[in-house]
């Protein structure tokens, strides 16, 4: 299998579209650290696929190193990172008060540096590394109620070429994957889910996306096979954007 001997982390692999993409990384045969704030749902998705679970905020550098050393310990190594952590809020744009637009800032952009950062040097010292960051297409889209959210999403998509253009010489890769509005457990128990009916409307694909229609293209990206794409986005979003 194409992840077989590999080692991967995956942050908010708890459920929803993060635990998609560790199932799937294990079905390809990697190792895989299922990390997640939740404690008991990165539990869960260990047992299920016969991963180990790191409880971890990332947007804590502490907390993050921690998770990088313990990886290190267990497996040796670290061939892939992929960041799916992140909160999804439903708030309208006025009601974004500084604490609130900083807290999602923390989590889903600082959070994502905090990974990369601790990663590096073990993927610079193999020679070989495969990032792969959590983007959305409401960077595209503008989707509203979540500009805070759509902010730190933008803010991964530049990053992640920006990191590709430092790291290729290197033997890493690093890409974004954009989701659209996805039947998650976050999205189905949040605001965002009275959205489907308008959002199936406009993709090409007219029915609801699913976490198992983002896990392959992530799993591509993190092979050793995809290793020519390097600072690109890949829209996973039943065409709603086209882009
Ligand atoms: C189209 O990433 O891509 C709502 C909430 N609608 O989080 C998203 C769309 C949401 C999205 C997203």
């Amino acid at each position: 299998m194409r992840l077989d001997g590999r080692v991967a982390i995956v942050t908010g692999a708890g459920q929803g579209i993060g635990r998609a993409i560790a199932e799937k990384l294990a079905a390809e045969g990697a190792k895989v650290v299922v990390a997640d704030l939740n404690a008991t749902t990165a539990a869960a998705c260990a047992e299920a696929i016969g991963g180990v679970a790191h409880p971890v905020d990332v947007s804590d550098e502490a907390q993050v190193a921690a998770l990088v050393e313990a990886t290190v310990d267990l497996h040796g190594k670290v061939d892939v990172l992929v960041n799916d952590a992140a909160i999804v809020p439903f708030v309208a744009w006025d009601d974004i008060d500084l604490a609130e637009w900083r807290r999602i800032m923390s989590v889903n952009l600082d959070g994502t540096f905090l990974t990369c950062r601790a990663v590096y040097p073990h993927m610079r010292a193999a020679g070989y590394g495969r990032i792969v960051n959590i983007c959305s297409n409401v960077i595209v889209a503008g989707t509203p109620n979540l500009a805070h959210y759509v902010a730190s999403k933008g803010g991964i998509f530049a990053f992640t070429r920006a990191l590709a253009t430092e790291l290729g010489r290197y033997g890493i890769t690093v890409n974004s994957v954009a989701p659209g509005l996805t039947a998650s457990e976050g999205v189905l128990g949040s605001p965002h889910a009275d959205a489907f009916d308008f959002v199936v409307g406009l993709q090409a694909i007219p029915r609801r996306g699913l976490p198992g229609d983002i896990a392959p293209v992530v799993a591509f990206l993190a092979s050793e096979e995809a290793g020519w794409v390097t600072g690109s986005m890949v829209v996973a979003d039943g065409g709603h954007t086209r882009h």
